[in-house]
């Protein structure tokens, strides 16, 4: 055992689950993300500041203030560097959600020109109801409006389009101050490419003015690129409802054959799902020895099929490497984002087998399958054959799957919790005044093997609902919250006293699943229908947000979009931006002035649970609220 793991073990670092196959890597000599996190300690802590800059050949430079290295080649200070590389990072990420939305935006297209047999529209009430509401002639059949709803919402990923449909939703107010403070987005694509030009050597040299695109830029993906991955999602797989299923890695099989789908578009695993389900593959699978197929999934595609389909969630972004070494994977078969390149060295040491299916994300070594709505069918029967034939090599031996499985309630999509409700805000809106429910957080995001893991999703969780504060979660964060037994409505007896009561008489849990990643617009939409009910802005809601244990460039733009949006947002690790006074400052003051929010940056979960608490108290008192039940903060 190295140090590292040595330390780690004694605070208890892992999950049991995850001790486990730790153990078991480490004896098979497998590298994981905590092993090579090790290797790469001490990170650069000019990098960690925000302080290194690879722009351009004059450079690299690295911003040294004190050290007579207080400017770069090109004259570039430290709060530009920063303000420069944190633009680039969120627009990193906006792209990342906004192209997911593309592909769904694509995918309806093709379903309105008639173009594809594998998808169509599986929620015809909800596609009527967008198009409704974005103002289009709904009166034509599905694949009519479903071509009108996909080209209105595709001319939102141009400069030139009408303007972003899903602004509508938000209040004028809101609005109004974005325009006056330049930051309404333009086009879905035009923000993330216009950063990248502004960000290029000599052009935007403000680190003000770069705070404020970069806030524009996650906007363009929150109520863009991420609304549309959600909305038409929901049109082509089905609008989620309560379902209960499983999750962590117990909801392996050792009897079937294991199908790990990984990655974030439901496009590709809905497919894997009807293959999986075919009775010729089926008769396969028994042939090579199983009793059946069990596809199950990870990180945010996990949460896409766990919303719609009930399908257990294996495993969030830290046990994904975990999962292959369960020894009980046959084939992992992943889209984009979040990915380990690692799974595939991982997956070299067992049977399993790697199969890639977008065209935008190549792993080599992988099976190659490039998805198209007209080819989806023939190649998830393909992959899916794959698997079957996989399992023949599979060693029982060497299978170790370590726990059984937690139930979990999941499927709440705000039309959802709205019907669980009695139809419309209202009811929620009079929980809040009452205090029945003090206020809502929003926990969503990552794992980071820099944290004890899962850990601050947890804790965090667990004092706010104790505080009578409801807790939405999203992303990874689910993975952590249902194996902690906290989304099932039993966990009520977790909360106050009086959300308790509200969650037995509803029978829902304290902590409710609401999707995936791009699924946080679910939230911020939430936020909007509350705060137009309320007839008041969004920044006035006793609501928050939280990433505990982010990693990824997604995140920075969901936490950014949700500031500028008017929600608060606690981070569990600070943002490379520490090294600019001026960055750091209006992240964490100066937005409050500007869009009525900014983040709290605070590693410990307890004391982040006092901020937020404090903070929600602080809205209810100016709304004029009583402070509301559960343990309140002085
Ligand atoms: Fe990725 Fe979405 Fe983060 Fe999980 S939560 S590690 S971004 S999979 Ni989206
Ligand atoms: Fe250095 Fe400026 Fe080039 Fe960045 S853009 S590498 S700071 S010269």
């Amino acid at each position: 055992m190295n140090e590292f793991h040595k330390e780690a073990s004694e605070c208890s670092m892992w999950t049991e689950e995850a001790g486990r196959l730790i153990e078991k890597a480490r004896s098979l000599g497998i590298s994981l993300a905590w092993d090579r996190l090790e290797k790469q300690s001490p990170q650069c802590n000019i990098c960690e500041m925000g302080l290194s800059c690879a722009k351009c050949v004059m450079g690299p430079c690295r911003i040294i203030p004190g050290l007579d290295r207080d400017k770069g080649v090109c004259g570039a200070d430290a709060d530009l560097t920063v303000a420069r590389n944190f633009g680039r990072f969120v627009a990193g990420g906006s792209a990342s959600h906004s192209d997911h939305g593309r592909d769904l935006v694509e995918v309806l297209w093709e379903i309105g020109e008639g173009k594809t047999d594998a998808y169509a529209v599986k929620d015809e009430a909800k596609l009527f109801r967008l198009a409704e509401e974005l103002g289009l002639d709904a009166k034509g059949g599905v694949q009519e409006t479903a071509k009108r709803l996909a080209e209105r919402l595709g001319a939102d990923f141009s400069s030139f389009g009408p303007g972003l449909a899903f602004l509508r939703r938000l209040p004028r107010a809101r609005l109004d101050l974005w325009n006056k403070l330049g930051i309404t987005p333009r086009g879905i694509d035009r923000e993330p490419v216009e950063m990248l030009h502004r960000t290029h050597m000599g052009v935007d040299c403000d680190p003000v003015s770069l705070c404020l695109a970069a806030a524009r830029v996650s906007l363009s993906d929150g109520w863009g690129g991420s609304m549309c991955g959600t909305e038409i999602s929901d049109i082509i797989f089905g609008t989620p409802k309560p379902n209960k299923t499983k999750v962590n890695l117990g909801v392996l099989r050792k009897d079937q054959v294991n199908i790990l789908v990984h990655g974030h578009s439901p496009v590709v695993s809905e497919m894997v799902l009807l293959a999986a389900a075919d009775p010729e593959i089926l008769e396969k699978a028994r042939e090579a020895g199983a009793t059946g197929i069990n596809v199950c999934g990870l990180c945010c595609t996990g949460n896409e099929l766990l919303m719609r389909r009930g399908i257990p969630l294996a495993g969030n972004h830290m046990m994904t490497e975990l999962a292959v070494v369960t020894g009980a994977v046959e084939a992992i078969i992943a889209d984009y984002q979040c990915i380990m390149p690692s799974l595939l060295d991982v997956s070299r040491c067992f049977h399993t087998k790697f199969i890639s299916t977008s065209d935008k994300g190549h792993f080599p070594g992988a099976e190659r399958f490039h998805f198209t709505p007209q080819n989806a069918r023939e190649l998830a029967r393909q992959a899916a054959l794959i698997a079957v034939l996989a399992f023949k090599n599979r060693d029982q031996s060497r299978v170790e799957i370590p726990v059984e499985p937690v139930e979990i309630l999941s499927g709440f999509s705000n039309e959802a919790i709205l019907e669980a409700l009695g139809g419309s805000p209202e009811p929620l809106l009079d929980a809040v005044k009452k205090g029945t429910v003090r206020g809502a957080v929003g926990i969503v995001g990552c794992n980071n093997p820099k944290l004890k893991q899962d850990h601050h999703h947890v804790a965090l969780a667990k004092e706010l609902i104790k505080r009578g504060i409801l807790v939405l979660v999203t992303g990874c964060a689910t993975g952590a919250m249902g194996k902690a037994g906290l989304l099932v409505p039993e966990a009520a007896d977790l909360a106050s006293p009086e959300l308790a009561g509200l969650c037995r008489a509803l029978g829902i849990p304290p902590v409710l699943h609401v999707g995936s990643c791009v699924d946080n617009s679910r939230i911020i939409h939430l936020c909007a229908l509350l705060a137009t009910a309320l007839g008041v802005d969004v920044d006035k809601l006793p609501v928050a947000a939280s990433a505990p244990e982010w990693y990824s460039e997604k995140a920075a733009a969901i936490g950014l979009y949700a500031v500028a949006t008017g929600v608060t947002t606690h981070l569990g690790l600070p943002p490379l931006i520490l090294g600019s006074p001026i960055v750091t400052d209006l992240a964490l003051n100066g937005l409050n002035k500007a869009v009525g929010a900014a983040f709290i940056v605070e590693s410990d979960p307890f004391k982040a649970a006092e901020l937020l608490d404090r903070h929600i108290a602080a809205k209810r008192r100016d709304l004029g609220l009583a402070a509301g039940n559960g343990k309140v903060a002085a």
